[in-house]
């Protein structure tokens, strides 16, 4: 086994006997398979194009199983041998398509070629041995193959976004061709270092593309986000649980519990949804939320009252107290879990009416949640203001992935040293080191805004964007630095993004990505000032000097 794809990686250097995450070697196999076997896809995908054919089932299926292999998703064997059956079957209709009108047209031999084996155990076997024949090319370069895993991994992060927006009926072709094309690439030898920087940043753009069609069919859908107080201790009554970014799938559920008397709780990054006035003003049971980030659920889970429902990642392996109340839904899997289908979520709310649900309140604070773009660009003129007049001096932002790692705690102790003439901005669930912190105001502006979900850095951009407008600067001239927090491949994606803006001096940590080489990592601290975060005296002392 050979994954590298998420901060929690064995050592720092790679899972090679099993996944920290929980993901076997057997199960890593067949996720190889499938990438294999969508590189084949793609290659297809492309040459019909050439030809005015375009597959939305393709590129739909493409996305959606990409995401299947993001860290903590699905860990499902049989959802991969359905899936690898799958992509060649789209693979094979596609050639046919092609070859109908255009016999001439080429199509390389590998990927495009691969015939999956018959037998669970064979399939393994041709994972593992495709899996071998992709490591051995890093020893022919090492820095092209840290650019290839990029590349590979940020895809998987637009993979995730571009479901959830098609989810909302957002799509770009644009998309979908690039993630064919990125696909294609991982098979190729030929293109050069230069080549892979250059696919890697139009990465970047490609996924701020993605975000933006995820921001535009959520606030399409549910309307702009508007700061909202979310209570953190339980109501007395029946709960569920709903934890992950799906709005759509949370939307469902609020819609087959309305007038049931169950009280919907968010969990991670479903916080922000209680932001939106289509979810929390148009369905009052969704109540409050409960618990913190991912690496918390096992503990978290245990203790809730209820059944959950996981709409995404991160997935950690359930425990037995409490995997009988667990529901997957979309790609995410999990051997024994009941997975949702068609949107049905009658089994699951009659296990919350079977369960006692809490039987008394608890903790009486709140958060507030849903300073997303239009809520902060609305009082841009106010924030303005407060920097010329020197009441606010810099803006942080503090965003990213949370997880287990100890030095996690920089985080937590950075928001608390920030001065107290500055303003931290956050977002995805890195937030919960801190979210629960009353960092006060300044002059009616808040210290501490949540602007949403990790895919809500399309929102955040749009601040800076603003910001910067109103100041007549460019972003890198704002008194803003950026301290993010990295865990899987969706922050790989977003990283990728804030390089092709171009923007500079980004902190990252907690741990640099194992699969970026030193020269890699050299070629990015030069050019755009990407840097490690180191201890947050010095970080923010060092921010502060720049303003
Ligand atoms: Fe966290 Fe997990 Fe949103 Fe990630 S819950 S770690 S970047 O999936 O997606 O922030
Ligand atoms: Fe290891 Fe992360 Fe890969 Fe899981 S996803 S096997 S923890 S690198």
């Amino acid at each position: 086994m050979y994954c590298t794809q998420c901060e929690q990686t064995s050592r720092g250097e790679g899972c090679y006997q099993w996944g920290a995450c929980g993901k076997s070697p057997e199960l890593d196999a067949l996720q190889d398979l499938l990438i294999h076997s969508l590189r084949g896809l793609g290659q297809v995908a492309i040459a019909a194009r050439d030809y005015g054919i375009i597959d939305r089932d393709a590129d739909r299926f493409s996305c959606e199983t990409l995401f299947a292999t993001l860290t903590n998703v699905n860990f499902d064997p049989q959802s991969f041998v359905n899936y690898i059956d799958r992509a060649i079957a789209l693979r094979d209709g596609l050639k046919q398509q092609l070859q109908a009108i255009a016999p001439q047209a080429t199509i390389p031999e590998g990927a495009a070629t691969f015939q999956p084996a018959t037998g669970l155990d064979e399939l393994i076997q041709q994972g593992r041995d495709l899996e071998y024949e992709f490591i051995s090319k890093a020893a022919i370069d090492v820095d092209i193959f840290s650019l290839k895993l990029t590349v590979l991994y940020g895809l998987k992060g637009i993979a995730a976004y571009a479901y959830h927006a098609r989810e909302l009926s957002q799509e770009d072709d644009r998309v979908y061709a690039f993630c064919h094309e990125a696909l294609a690439a991982l098979d190729r030898n030929d293109l050069t270092l230069d080549d892979w920087v250059d696919l890697a940043l139009k990465l970047g753009e490609i996924n701020l593309r993605t975000m933006e069609l995820l921001d535009a069919g959520n606030t399409g859908t549910y309307g702009h986000p508007v700061p909202t107080a979310v209570p953190l201790g339980p109501r007395v009554g029946k709960a569920i649980l709903v934890s992950g970014h799906d709005l759509k799938a949370l939307e469902h559920l609020l819609q087959q519990t309305e007038a049931t008397g169950i009280s919907i709780y968010t969990h991670g990054e479903m916080l922000p949804a209680h932001g939106y006035p289509g979810l929390k003003q148009k369905y009052p049971h969704l109540y409050g939320h409960y618990g913190t980030a991912w690496q918390n659920q096992t503990k978290e889970f245990a203790a809730f009252p209820g059944p959950i429902l996981m709409t995404t990642n991160c997935l950690m392996p359930p425990h037995e107290s409490y995997k009988n109340r667990v529901y997957t839904l979309g790609p995410v899997g999990w051997p024994d879990l009941p997975h949702i289908k068609n949107d049905d979520f009658a089994a699951l709310i009659a296990i919350a009416q079977n369960l006692p649900g809490f039987t008394e309140t608890g903790d009486s604070r709140q958060v507030m949640t849903g300073f997303a773009r239009n809520a902060v660009l609305s009082v841009a003129g106010e924030v303005v203001e407060a920097v010329k007049q020197g009441k606010i001096r810099h803006f942080f932002l503090v965003g990213g992935c949370d997880g287990a790692k100890p030095t996690r705690n920089y985080y937590t102790e950075l928001v608390e040293k920030v001065p107290s003439d500055c303003v931290v901005l956050t977002l995805a669930c890195g937030k919960f080191r801190f979210f629960d912190k009353d960092l006060g105001e300044i002059g009616g502006i808040p210290r501490l805004m949540d602007v949403g979900q990790c895919n809500d850095a399309y929102s955040a951009l749009q601040i800076a964007l603003g910001l910067a407008n109103a100041f007549g600067v460019e972003v890198n001239q704002l008194p803003l630095s950026m301290i993010l927090s990295w865990y899987e491949q969706k922050a790989v994606a977003i990283l990728l993004t804030l390089l092709y803006l171009g923007i500079e001096n980004i902190r990252l940590g907690p741990t640099l990505p194992a699969f970026i080489s030193p020269n890699v990592f050299g070629l990015l601290s030069k050019k755009y000032g990407l840097k490690a975060i180191s201890t947050p005296d010095e970080d923010l002392a060092a921010c502060l000097e720049l303003t």
